[in-house]
């Protein structure tokens, strides 16, 4: 299956929950002041944030105000203006050529998806014959190592690991000093799990970052948030307090499938200004793909082109 039909597939609860409602809004109705305040109920409820709701209300009431109007119309007229709300947080999933490596750290909270999406990264750019290394940044459980290394062998991509309970900025910073020696293309260091309210492991999460500094001043290079969409609204709080702990280089969204809560990505764009740089849709490795702004909006609303 192409990755645009997995996509549609994994947002279908969301576009159902979408397409659901604006069939008993709009069903047999001109676009009337009770309607579009139903729809704005719907956009909300669909996660996409009150900022781009309101936005969207507006354009609708000023174009298509008391016009007999179809659900498909609706559904091309928002999945334009999510599309135009996404396209500037779109970033490619490139390596910076000018670092070797180029230092990216996985940064979120327990069970967002960090593990996984660091052997997808790899995979993606496996592909890309990118000379990869992995860091089991995660010392905290014997069990993260192993799954890391797993990974590694799988993908065919070395590890750099220590022992359970090692102090994890030691390990970042030896594997920074190695993936320099060995002119890695990209190193990319996983981290335990944490809950964004627990302020001792944000700590550790700055000190991590304070120690590869000394062992590379520009890195990390990219600090990114992996986030679970089936968080939904929670998601908020997690990039506003990571951001503020760490300095967010942008995002990759997880667990897209089947949650209804897919739309939150938007509403997070639109709210933190931060990249998205990709999405995943799935627990295998090539289940992450660059974010698209087109296809995602279409795929939310259930839109079949
Ligand atoms: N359905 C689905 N499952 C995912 C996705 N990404 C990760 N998972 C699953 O989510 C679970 C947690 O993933 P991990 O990668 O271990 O998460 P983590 O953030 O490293 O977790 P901790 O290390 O415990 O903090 C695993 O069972 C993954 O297979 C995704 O995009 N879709
Ligand atoms: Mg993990």
């Amino acid at each position: 299956m192409s990755w645009l039909k997995r996509l549609k597939s994994g947002l279908s609860k969301s576009s159902k929950k979408l397409s659901d409602g604006l069939t008993s809004i709009l069903h047999l109705r001109k676009l009337d002041e009770e309607t579009l305040q139903n729809l704005e109920d719907l956009l909300i409820q669909s996660d996409l944030g009150t900022s781009v709701t309101s936005d969207v209300i507006e354009k609708l009431r000023v174009d298509k105000f008391d016009t007999q109007i179809n659900i498909d119309e609706i559904k091309y007229f928002l999945a334009k203006e999510l599309t135009n709300r996404l396209k500037p947080y779109v970033k490619p999933l490139e390596i910076n050529k000018n670092f070797r490596p180029e230092i990216i750290l996985i940064v979120g909270v327990n069970g967002s998806g960090k593990t996984t999406t660091i052997a997808k990264l790899g995979d993606f750019w496996s592909k890309e014959k990118k000379s990869i290394r992995f860091a089991a940044g995660d010392t905290f459980r014997a069990a993260a190592v192993e799954q890391l290394c797993i990974w590694g062998k799988r993908l065919d991509i070395p590890v750099i690991k220590r022992g359970s309970g090692a102090d994890a900025a030691a390990l970042a910073y030896d594997a920074v000093i190695e993936s320099q020696i060995e002119k890695d293309d990209v190193l990319l260091i996983d981290t335990a799990g944490r809950l964004h309210t627990n302020s001792n492991l944000m700590e550790e999460l700055k000190k991590i970052k304070r120690v590869i500094k000394k062992a590379e001043e520009t890195a990390p290079h990219k600090v990114i948030l992996v986030l679970d969409a089936t968080v939904g609204q929670n998601a908020y709080k997690q990039v506003e307090i990571f951001h503020k702990a760490v300095g967010l280089t942008g995002l990759i969204m997880t667990k897209l499938d089947g949650t209804a809560k897919g739309g939150v990505l938007v509403g997070l764009a639109d709210r933190f200004k931060l990249p998205i740089f990709a999405i995943g849709i799935g627990e295998k490795a090539n289940d992450l793909q660059q974010f698209e702004a087109s296809d995602f909006a279409n795929s939310l609303v259930g839109l079949e082109s």
